[in-house]
């Protein structure tokens, strides 16, 4: 049977009138870039990209070289095509509008280009995350105001998980779709069609030592996974913390679980520890997309109306049932 290409993928979801002549450019140009990063992930130390940048990003975190570099190759991709009126990147404090020496176009992309960056000198998986939105009404030039849509506006969402493959998962919102990279031929293959999470689970995925700041509903919901088979859950579980939200986020996707990063109250002024824009609602509206479930544990992440570029979001993601139940305690 004919490999189905991403880019066949995607003339047939505008055959289908799902996407337009423009958002199809646009995610080719995020999957050309993202190609170019996993060959500078994928060389690592060799290319001497490793390390740290020198330099702190807007969250006030030591960027790594890759950090960079990924942040980079995605501006200098997506700036000329005419596609976009501006772009937001974690690692940016302000939106990047494109240039006055290009054409601008209808649409926002939002993005961490290299989630889970601490692990990339231990050389674990990391991803880059990426969120579409429709800019303001031509003429309008676009800031940080015109990125403050729901989640729910989004028009598509996607991430590159960095792993022993480089796979691209994406979603128009037409169901969720994996890629692989075939590194001989340079193409993203589709190779899971319509990804589903599956309903139940036995994996749980959360940091545990910040057990003593977490609020009640999830100290209950851990404790009784943690009981296993003797406890009120009645079977037992296994817990995976990969602290790249896009390996955690894709293992889930793929067997199942439970991701949560739970306001907690080692510093009460912050929210949570994840971005809304450009982790939460992108991995929100594919979880979703795909059947599962995404809150902050009081209410549908998606849903969010967002004040600031930067926010962040405490993050209950993954099989349906299990999100429900955590986000029932919290209503206790
Ligand atoms: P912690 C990576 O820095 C990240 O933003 C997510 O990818 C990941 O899920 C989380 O933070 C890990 O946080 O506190 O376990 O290091």
């Amino acid at each position: 049977m004919a490999r189905i290409t991403l880019t066949r993928y995607l003339i047939e979801q505008q055959r289908k009138q799902n996407i337009t002549a423009d958002r199809r450019l646009l995610i080719e140009v995020v999957a050309r870039a993202i190609k170019s990063i996993s060959v500078a992930v994928s060389r690592g130390a060799i290319a001497g990209v490793l390390g740290e940048a020198g330099s702190d990003n807007v969250q006030g975190e030591a960027q790594k070289q890759l950090d960079v570099i990924a942040n980079e190759t995605l501006l200098e991709a997506n700036e000329w095509g005419g596609h976009l009126a501006a772009m937001a990147s974690e690692e940016m404090d302000q939106p990047y509008v494109i240039p006055t020496d290009y054409p601008k176009g209808g649409y926002l992309l939002l993005f961490d280009p290299l989630d889970g960056s601490s692990n990339i000198d231990v050389n674990i998986s990391v991803g880059t995350i990426f969120s579409v939105l429709r800019a303001p009404d031509s003429g309008a030039a676009a800031d940080e105001k015109s990125f403050l849509q729901a989640g729910r506006t989004q028009l598509a969402a996607g991430y590159a998980v960095y792993g022993p493959a480089t796979m691209l998962v994406l979603t128009v919102g037409d169901g969720v779709q994996g890629f692989t990279l075939d590194r001989e031929t340079g193409g993203f293959v589709l190779t899971h069609a319509d990804m589903r999470v599956p309903e139940e689970t036995r994996e749980y995925s959360i940091n545990a030592s910040n057990r003593r700041f977490w609020e009640a509903p999830v100290q209950r919901y851990i404790e009784e996974l943690e009981a296993g088979k003797s406890g009120p859950r009645g079977k037992d579980y296994n817990m995976r913390w990969v602290a790249s939200m896009v390996a955690d986020v894709h293992r889930i996707l793929t067997r199942g679980g439970v991701f949560m990063y739970p306001k907690d109250n080692k510093d009460p002024g912050k929210a949570g520890k994840l971005r809304l824009m450009y982790e939460a609602n992108p991995m929100a509206m594919i979880i979703e997309q795909a059947g599962g479930a995404a809150t902050t544990g009081r209410e549908r992440i998606l849903d969010i109306e967002p004040d600031k570029l930067h926010q962040r979001v405490p993050v209950i993601l993954g099989s349906r049932a299990e999100v429900e139940r955590v986000t029932a305690y919290h209503k206790v």
